[in-house]
């Protein structure tokens, strides 16, 4: 029996199965058509690198709800914390009658964050409300307006936030106006900008200087905003070197940098932050998705006196910090320390980089293998001199992998990248048979089955 055979018996029925499409009828006469599904799968329970649907399908997880489930969707350390908190209180308001939790979720951000200066947070509900925190506390701290933000860069769906993220369709279209005083600079992203990476740092860090002084000037930038790796736009790596100069640059010139780590935080990309990987420090870094196992929180964690330069009740809402999201953070934290995380994102990312390297000696289609730890992506092009973003490629291999029980995701400014993100709990074995049938899916839509 081949590999793809064996990992199809995770397969009862076809993919959506009957369940699953009746449970869709209701959900397209009941749900707005705008928000979408990408793979009208319905799940009834998750264990570690595995969703099992209504039609007891069991599917392999490389998206991890989006980089959330970094312990994966059912981690027995997260739920036992939410059923005790739920049975306790399930709110109060932390800024009516506070509780430990989220005072404990604050003390390990300042511990886990980059850097050892005094540290303080504040609780949201989301990614988005993270950035738009700290995009307020910025401005305050340094009573300035211009922000800073990057090409293919992602930060959200909230007005502010849509000002800062780059990609129109879907994400801004029909939406604006937008939020004032954004500005964006060229990214560094070495595959679409000629030359070897050292030159890709030095010319796009070079762009980004001049552009910011003619357009915007270096006095009025309360915030340079980036993802170190960008995830939307396609798991987009800057060369070394570029990050620290962002940070040089905000250095010497009175602004702050702001570290979106939404996606990229809490062991994905094989240390805590991916900021830990030059060792640069940001002065505000927004956390969330991976944060919480699976529950809704969102941190912006920052020096000492950046935040609090805030007027007392300048930050808040109903709901931020929630005591059951605390509770599954403090435990999803736990999980990743005790079983090193991020030593096992950087495993996981050695063999995908193994696999799809080899696969991309043989198809002429992948223009580029690239990500760091568990974030990896392929970037799918016309062919061998040709660049073109290929995203209806991209597309038939995604769908070729949810029909064959891999639930993988598309990204990208021009959306020709496959993205993988798997929980980093997930067995060896199930990542195997995960790239088994991804290789499948990519020969397949390639060469139409002929491999
Ligand atoms: N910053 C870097 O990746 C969320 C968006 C999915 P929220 N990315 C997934 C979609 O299509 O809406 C994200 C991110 C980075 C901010 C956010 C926003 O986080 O929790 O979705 O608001």
């Amino acid at each position: 029996m081949t590999r793809l055979a064996e990992a199809q018996r995770l397969l009862r029925k076809r993919v959506p199965g009957p369940q699953s499409v009746a449970l869709h009828e209701r959900k397209l006469a009941s749900v707005a058509d705008s928000v979408g599904t990408a793979l009208p799968v319905y799940v009834e329970r998750a264990e570690s690198g595995l969703l099992i649907d209504v039609d007891g399908n069991e599917l392999i997880d490389f998206g991890s709800g989006i980089a959330v489930t970094n312990v994966g969707a059912a981690d027995p350390r997260v739920v036992e914390a939410v059923q005790r908190q739920v049975q306790n209180f399930t709110h109060t308001c932390f800024m009516v009658t506070p509780y430990e939790g989220y005072v404990a979720v604050c003390e390990r951000l300042a511990e886990l964050t980059p850097g050892t200066h005094e540290k303080r947070s504040a609780l949201f509900n989301s990614g988005a409300e993270a950035v738009e925190n700290a995009i307020k506390i910025a401005r305050r701290a340094t009573r300035r307006q211009a922000v800073v933000a990057f090409d293919h860069a992602y930060h959200g769906r909230t007005n502010l936030t849509m000002a800062l993220t780059s990609k129109n369709m879907p994400y801004k279209h029909g939406f604006g106006p937008f939020a004032g005083e954004i500005f964006r600079a060229p990214m560094a992203y070495p595959y679409r900008w000629n030359g070897d990476r050292q030159r890709v740092a030095e010319e796009a860090y070079a762009a980004f200087e001049a552009q910011v002084h003619a357009q915007v000037g270096e006095d009025n930038v309360a915030a340079v905003i980036v993802e170190p790796i960008q995830g939307e736009g396609g798991f987009i790596v800057p060369p070394r070197g570029w990050l620290p100069r962002l940070q040089r640059w905000c250095q010497d010139h009175g602004a702050l940098l702001i570290a979106d780590e939404i996606q990229t935080g809490f062991c994905r990309t094989g240390d805590w932050f991916a900021c830990d990987h030059e060792q640069v420090v940001p002065d505000l870094i927004a956390t969330a998705k991976g944060i919480a196992g699976g529950l809704p929180l969102g941190a912006v964690t920052g020096r000492a006196e950046v935040m609090n330069s805030v007027h007392a009740g300048g930050l808040g809402g109903t709901y931020g910090g929630n005591p059951v999201a605390c509770a599954a953070a403090l435990a999803a934290m736990e999980t990743m320390e005790e079983l090193e995380l991020d030593s096992r994102a950087r495993e996981i990312g050695d063999v995908f980089v193994q696999r799809l390297g080899r696969l991309q000696d043989n198809v002429d289609a992948i223009g580029e293998v690239r990500g760091r730890g568990a974030m990896i992506a392929i970037e799918l092009i016309a062919g061998v001199g040709d660049t073109t973003p290929a995203p209806e490629l991209a597309a038939a291999i995604n769908k070729r992998c949810h029909e064959h029980g891999l639930v993988t995701l598309t990204a990208g400014t021009y959306g020709n990248v496959l993205r993988f993100l798997p929980p980093l709990t997930i067995p060896e074995a199930l990542l195997q048979q995960g790239l088994d049938i991804l290789e499948d899916a990519v020969l397949t839509a390639v060469y139409g089955g002929l491999q």
